[in-house]
């Protein structure tokens, strides 16, 4: 069974003060709620993490984590003191265990606990994948279980995404893509999520999309800002030129061009046309604030020329 939502008690435990407290919180409408047939209050998580942000209160206790294996006792322990590395190794384990849903409960406990989704991308999913890769290498698994890793890792940020405090609407638009050949896609995901986490609209084109469409996609979304990621670079001198042109495309509407991903600090290709190249998580929700505020310039001509 999937629990994403809170009772009083868990509330109240969560947060160590009386389930009278939690019930005054709900009552006064500083901590939204529903209530069950019975008249019971019940918590979403997104209310539950939008409490905790708005008054700042963190976690002191750890709940229950659902599925029992021999780590659930480490992990309610890494959970509090913030013990990342331990934390990833909780993540890897389940997911190579073949159990999507216990990953994902694993992933909605974070959120619970007040694990931010940048923290949950950047410092356990991001090192968990590389262990995941560096067993592949190492020939402790098969490139079956790193791809079923992958897939369930896609699935559960996607469903942790249905669950998430979703900040009030900026009216704008982000678009994202892996451009060409390009397969790794984890990275994009993370990054499509954070802004749409942020308020923003987000269209998500995915892995392997050839630069025509994406030239398209501009065209018709106007997005205010387009990300691409990028790890692995096959011909530095196409990605350059299309990076150019797909930066002419973007700024003649007004919008902004940024490339994250491992080789968005490759020395082999000509950034000079990107508004930015950002390498976490962290340090795009620093630009996602800076770009929610900016108001878009009059949006000039399409200048689209194919590189
Ligand atoms: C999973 C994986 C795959 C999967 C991808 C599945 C999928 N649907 O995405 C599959 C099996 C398909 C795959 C294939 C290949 N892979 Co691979 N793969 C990986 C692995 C193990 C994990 C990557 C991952 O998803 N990480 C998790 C995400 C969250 O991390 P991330 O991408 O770094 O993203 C973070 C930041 O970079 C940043 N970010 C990312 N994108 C963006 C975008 C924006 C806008 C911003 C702001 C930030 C941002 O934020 C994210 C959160 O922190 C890595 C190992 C590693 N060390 O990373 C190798 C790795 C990336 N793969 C590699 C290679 C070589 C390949 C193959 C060539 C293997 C082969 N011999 O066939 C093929 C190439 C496929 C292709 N055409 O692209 C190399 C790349 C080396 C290089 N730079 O050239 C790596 C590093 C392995 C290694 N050590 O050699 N791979």
């Amino acid at each position: 069974m999937e629990k994403t939502i809170l009772s009083t008690a868990d509330v109240a435990r969560l947060f160590r003060v009386t389930e009278t407290t939690v019930k005054r919180w709900a009552d006064e409408g500083v901590l939204r709620c529903q209530r069950t047939p019975g008249g019971h209050r019940k918590f979403e998580i997104r209310s539950l993490v939008e409490f905790a942000e708005k008054n700042n209160f963190e976690p002191v206790a750890a709940l229950e984590l659902p599925g029992i294996d021999e780590r659930t006792e480490v992990i309610r322990v890494a959970i509090l003191r913030k013990d990342f590395p331990r934390l990833v190794e909780g993540f890897v384990y389940k997911a190579l265990s073949a159990d999507r849903n216990d990953l994902f409960r694993y992933f909605i406990y974070l959120y619970e606990h007040k694990i931010a989704l940048w923290e949950i991308y950047d410092l356990i999913v991001r090192p968990g994948m590389a262990e995941i890769g560096a067993r592949w290498e190492r020939g402790e698994i098969d490139i079956s279980h790193e791809h079923r890793a992958s897939h369930e890792t896609i699935d559960v940020l996607t469903r942790l995404q249905s669950h998430i405090y979703v900040k009030p609407t900026t009216g704008k638009t982000a678009l994202f893509a892996c451009l060409d050949s390009e397969l790794h896609e984890i990275g994009l995901r993370t990054a499509a999520n954070l802004f749409e986490s942020e308020g923003w609209c987000a269209h998500n084109l995915g892995a392997r999309t050839p630069y025509e469409s994406v030239c398209l996609a501009v065209e018709e979304v106007h997005p205010d800002v387009l990300c691409l990621s990028i790890t692995r670079i096959e011909n530095a001198a196409d990605v350059s030129r299309e990076l150019s042109g797909l930066a002419s495309v973007v700024h003649g509407y007004g919008g902004r061009l940024i490339v994250g991903g491992i080789a968005a600090s490759s020395a082999e290709i000509d950034w000079s046309s990107v508004d930015a190249t950002l390498s976490s998580a962290r340090d795009l929700l620093e630009f996602i604030g800076g770009e929610s505020r900016r108001d878009r310039p009059g949006a000039a001509s399409s200048l689209k020329r194919k590189p």
